[in-house]
C-alpha cells in the first residue's frame, strides 16, 4: 500500500466526516483504544468430524501460542490479551507464562473451563457435567471450574467463561427440570469460588455437540440463571450461537437494558456454529450489533469497560494467523462504521417515523469507506499499515515451519 494512497484516501475521508462535523482524531483514539482478546485455541487448525488439514508451524505449547499473539498484537495493534482454556492450554510453570506474558505485553482475558470433553479426569462427562444426573459428576465438574479460577488468579485474568455442552439428544433422555435446576445449583457454588473481582460470563447455544435440548440454549436461559447468581453473572454472546435469522442485535439491546451482558465470542456463520471469519458472511449484522453497543454506553444503559471483546473461531482452510488479522481488521471496521452513525438524526427519524430516513442514517455510516481510518489507527499505535501484506512479504508462516515443523499440532478444537 504506496504510503501516498493512504494519506491521500484518509484526507479525503477526513474532509468527507469534517463536512458532517466528526472530527477524524476522536475516532482514531477510540479505534486504537479498542482491544480484542484472541482465543488460546484458534492458533491452530480447526477441524470438523469429517477431518482436519494441518497447517503446518502451529505453536506446539502455550509459551509458541503466546508467541503468535504477540506477533498479532505488534502486527495489528488490536490486540493485547489471549483467553486460555483449561485444560488445553496447562503450563507447568505459571511463573514463566505470566512473565513471558509481560515481556510480550499480553494480559489474560477471561479463563474457559471445560467440561465438554473428557481428558482423563476420574468421572465421564459423557452425560453432561454441571446438570448431570450424578451428584459425583457435577461436583467434580464444580471442582474443575474452581481450579480454572485458581490458575486464572495466578495469572491476572478476572474473568470465569462457562459454556456446557450439557442437553440431550432423544425426548425422554433428559429431565428438562432437574438439569436447570442442578445446573444453577452448580454454578452458584461456582459463583461463590469466584473472588470478589471477577464475572462469570454465561455462554448459551441452541445446539450441538446435543441435537434435541441443550440446558442453556438461549440469552434468556442465561439471563435467568444470571439473574439468580448475583450482579457479577452475565451473559456472554457467541454470534454463532443463534438459530438461523434470529436477531441479535436486539439481544445485546435487551442484554445491555438489563446491564446484564458480559461480552462476545465474535466469528460469523452461514448456517450453524460454523466459527467462521468475523464479517465475513454478515458484516451488515456486525455493524448493527456494534450501533446498539454505542447507543447502550452512550445512553448509560451499561458502560463500554463493562464488557469483553474475545474471538472465538476455528480454521479449516485458512491459516490462523492470517484469518485472525482478518477478523480483527473486520471487527475494527464495524466498530469505526457504527461510530459515523449520526445518532441525533436517527433518534429524530425515530420519533418521526421516518422509516426511510432512519434506513439513510445507518447505511451513509455503513457505506463510508473506513479502512484508512482503522489503517491510520494502527500507524499512529506503531502497528503494520497492511498486517496481511507483511504477514506474506515476510513469509512468517514458512519461518513458523522451519522452526516448529510441518506437522507441529496446536492443542485445541
Ligand atoms: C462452544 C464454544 C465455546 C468454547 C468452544 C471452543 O461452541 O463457542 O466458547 O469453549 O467453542
Ligand atoms: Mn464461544
Amino acid at each position: 500500500m504506496p504510503t501516498d494512497f493512504h494519506q491521500k484516501s484518509l484526507s479525503l475521508l477526513t474532509e468527507q466526516l469534517a463536512s458532517k462535523g466528526i472530527h477524524i482524531d476522536s475516532l482514531i483514539s477510540k479505534i486504537a483504544a479498542f482491544q480484542i482478546a484472541v482465543p488460546s485455541w484458534a492458533l491452530g487448525a480447526g477441524g470438523s468430524r469429517f477431518g482436519r488439514f494441518s497447517i503446518g508451524g502451529e505453536p506446539r505449547n502455550l509459551e509458541e501460542k503466546l508467541d503468535d499473539i504477540g506477533l498479532l498484537a505488534k502486527l495489528t495493534k488490536r490486540t493485547n490479551a489471549v483467553s486460555l482454556h483449561i485444560p488445553w492450554d496447562i503450563s507447568q510453570d505459571v511463573q514463566a507464562i505470566k512473565q513471558k506474558a509481560t515481556e510480550l505485553q499480553i494480559s489474560f482475558d477471561a479463563m474457559n473451563s471445560n467440561t465438554f470433553q473428557d481428558y482423563g479426569q476420574p468421572l465421564t462427562y459423557k452425560m453432561g457435567s454441571l446438570s448431570n444426573e450424578d451428584a459425583a459428576v457435577r461436583k467434580q465438574a464444580v471442582e474443575h471450574n474452581l481450579h480454572v479460577i485458581e490458575i486464572g488468579k495466578s495469572l491476572g485474568s478476572k474473568g470465569l467463561t462457562v459454556w456446557l455442552a450439557d442437553g440431550s439428544n432423544f425426548p425422554g433422555q433428559a429431565h428438562f427440570r432437574n438439569a436447570l435446576k442442578w445446573t444453577t445449583e452448580s454454578l452458584h457454588e461456582i459463583y461463590s469460588g469466584m473472588p470478589v473481582d471477577w464475572k462469570l460470563l454465561l455462554e448459551y447455544k441452541p445446539y450441538e455437540p446435543n441435537f434435541y435440548h441443550t440446558v442453556i440454549p438461549d440469552w434468556g436461559t442465561s439471563a435467568l440463571i444470571c439473574s439468580q447468581l448475583g450482579d457479577r453473572a452475565k451473559v456472554l454472546v457467541d454470534l454463532g450461537h443463534h438459530l438461523p435469522n434470529t436477531n441479535i442485535e436486539q439481544i445485546v439491546a435487551t442484554l445491555m437494558q438489563q446491564n446484564m451482558l458480559a461480552g462476545f465470542h465474535f466469528n460469523d456463520s452461514k448456517y450453524g456454529d460454523d466459527d467462521l471469519s468475523t464479517g465475513s458472511i454478515k458484516p451488515y449484522q456486525l455493524f448493527l450489533i456494534f450501533c446498539e453497543l454505542i447507543g447502550g454506553a452512550e445512553d448509560k444503559a451499561q458502560t463500554w469497560e463493562s464488557i469483553s471483546w474475545m474471538i472465538d473461531a476455528s480454521h479449516n482452510t485458512k491459516d490462523p494467523l492470517e484469518d485472525l488479522i482478518q477478523a480483527l481488521e473486520a471487527i475494527s471496521q464495524a466498530y469505526a462504521k457504527a461510530l459515523l452513525v449520526d445518532r441525533k438524526k436517527l433518534t429524530q427519524c425515530q420519533n418521526d417515523g421516518d422509516v426511510v430516513g432512519a434506513q439513510e442514517v445507518l447505511q451513509d455510516a455503513f457505506l463510508t469507506d473506513v479502512r484508512a481510518l482503522v489503517r491510520e489507527a494502527r500507524i499512529q499505535s506503531g502497528g503494520e499499515a497492511d498486517p496481511l501484506a507483511f504477514f506474506r512479504r515476510e513469509k512468517i508462516r514458512d519461518k513458523l515451519i522451519s522452526k516448529r515443523g510441518k506437522n507441529a499440532q496446536a492443542s485445541g478444537l
